[in-house]
């Protein structure tokens, strides 16, 4: 067909259901192929005075340009107030789904004692084991959904939610089930990973190999029922050693899993060469990350996923960001949100802390958050950026640019949410006047 035709054709048929106008400043990721690495994370396209289009829930058109030709009369017009603009935010390692809270354990960690002695001495994720054995179904849903109203308050539209706190299969289905529910139900989108091997029950100290056969064995329902795209392993000094991660992930590849690590979190054990071997999708915490580390991520397209609240919140060293980007690595930036280490579903903190701990620059900020978050959950092709055909997730800051929503820490800047292009959520609607 001819293309001027085409064009027309286009221009016909595809009115827009809604334009977002007079957007003060639009961002999205400078994306070329793959992750988007190094120096070229801060690099993001800017437009000024900007609008955004969208059809069918999905953007079909966005810049500076006249836009008068998508409209008619059942396009919906939405005037941004001259404010900030950005994808949906994608936080691509949570431990949404769980039962209870550990803030009882508060004080313990107050007086210093390390995270690693209270999972040893039985406490940490196996108090959030047992409280998560024990709640009723619809009561995980309900704590669950609590938790991502607040993440898309905060402007998360897609989030990756891992199992981990069953050890067995009844209660692993359990949460993977409750989150295939949410994800069919609540706006947010989540990619489900199964970490069956999240922590070693005490019973099996003697035996680590038998445990770790139970969780392979656990991959065939999990696999049925289609509950987790996925496998993850805490691959740590009193959680599992680099030969269990690897006999783990060797097996779920088989099973056709796609492939996660915890690695390097406290201790650096070798589980980021080992991701890239196995060509893992992320590498996720890398706060004790070594030169050989580095070096093997600096040669792939695993996404360093770095987790500052995690550091913020254990008091504990953060992630060599800085170094991370002059080695060319690609990073994303997750809240790691669980009842433990990271205990808040407030991803713009998360951000405030990568500015001032990991010093990444805002435009760096931005990329972790969106693109290359999206990267490594396997679904850059469709979120994490505003482009054709993308889904049309975003967010309208009550702000006029991206620095001043990192530089004001601590505080939700985020106006109105948009999921396929209808507005979920309204965070500046008061029910009061003075
Ligand atoms: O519940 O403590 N690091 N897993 C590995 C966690 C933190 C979650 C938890
Ligand atoms: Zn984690």
């Amino acid at each position: 067909m001819n293309s001027k035709l085409l064009k027309r054709t286009l221009r016909d048929g595809m009115k827009a259901d809604l334009i977002v106008k007079n957007i003060g400043i639009l961002l999205t990721p400078k994306v070329t192929k793959g992750p988007i690495k190094g120096k070229d994370m801060d690099c993001v396209e800017t437009y000024q005075d900007a609008f955004l289009a969208v059809k069918g829930g999905k953007f079909i058109d966005f810049g500076e340009h006249d836009f008068s030709s998508l409209i008619d009369e059942n396009t919906e017009m939405v005037d941004a107030g001259g404010k900030l603009v950005t994808p949906g935010l994608v936080d691509s390692h949570t431990h949404v789904v769980h039962g209870g809270s550990r803030e009882y354990e508060f004080e313990q960690k107050m007086r210093g004692v390390p995270y690693l002695d209270i999972l040893k001495a039985g406490g940490g994720i196996h108090s959030t084991v047992k409280m998560t054995q024990e709640i009723s179904k619809e009561g995980l849903y309900q704590q669950s959904k609590k938790s991502l109203d607040f993440m898309l308050g905060f402007g998360v539209t897609t989030v990756e939610g891992k199992s981990g706190y069953g050890l067995e299969l009844e209660t692993e289905l359990k949460q993977l089930e409750v989150q295939k529910e949410l994800h069919e139900n609540h706006p947010v989108d989540i990619v489900p990973t199964f970490m069956g091997a999240h922590a070693l029950p005490k019973i099996y100290e003697a035996d680590r190999r038998s445990f770790l056969d139970k969780v392979i064995g656990m991959f065939d329902e999990v696999k049925k029922r289609n509950l987790a795209e996925f496998v993850d392993i805490f691959c740590e000094d009193g959680a599992f050693s680099v030969e269990d991660s690897r006999y783990l992930l060797d097996a779920a590849k088989n099973y056709g899993f796609k492939l996660k690590i915890h690695a390097d979190e406290v201790v650096a054990l070798g589980g980021v060469p080992l991701a890239v071997e196995l060509k893992a999708h992320s590498a996720d915490h890398l706060m004790a990350i070594n030169d050989e580390g580095l070096e093997a991520l600096a040669n792939s397209d695993v996404i360093a996923n770095l987790l500052p609240s995690t550091s913020f919140y254990l008091n504990s060293t953060y992630a060599p960001a800085r170094k991370m980007i002059e080695r060319g690595l690609a990073l994303a930036l997750s809240s790691d949100y669980n009842p433990g280490s990271s205990p808040s579903e407030n991803f713009l903190f998360t951000l405030n802390i990568a500015a001032i701990h990991l010093k990444m620059s805002p435009n760096e900020i931005l990329t972790a958050a969106t693109y290359n978050a999206a990267y490594g959950i396997d679904r850059a092709d469709e979120v994490g950026r505003i482009a054709k055909s993308y889904k049309a997730d975003f967010v309208i800051y009550d702000a006029l640019n991206w620095p001043y929503v990192l530089y004001h820490f601590a505080i939700n800047h985020v106006k109105d949410v948009y999921k396929m292009g209808v507005k979920v959520i309204d965070n500046k609607r008061k029910i009061w006047e003075v």
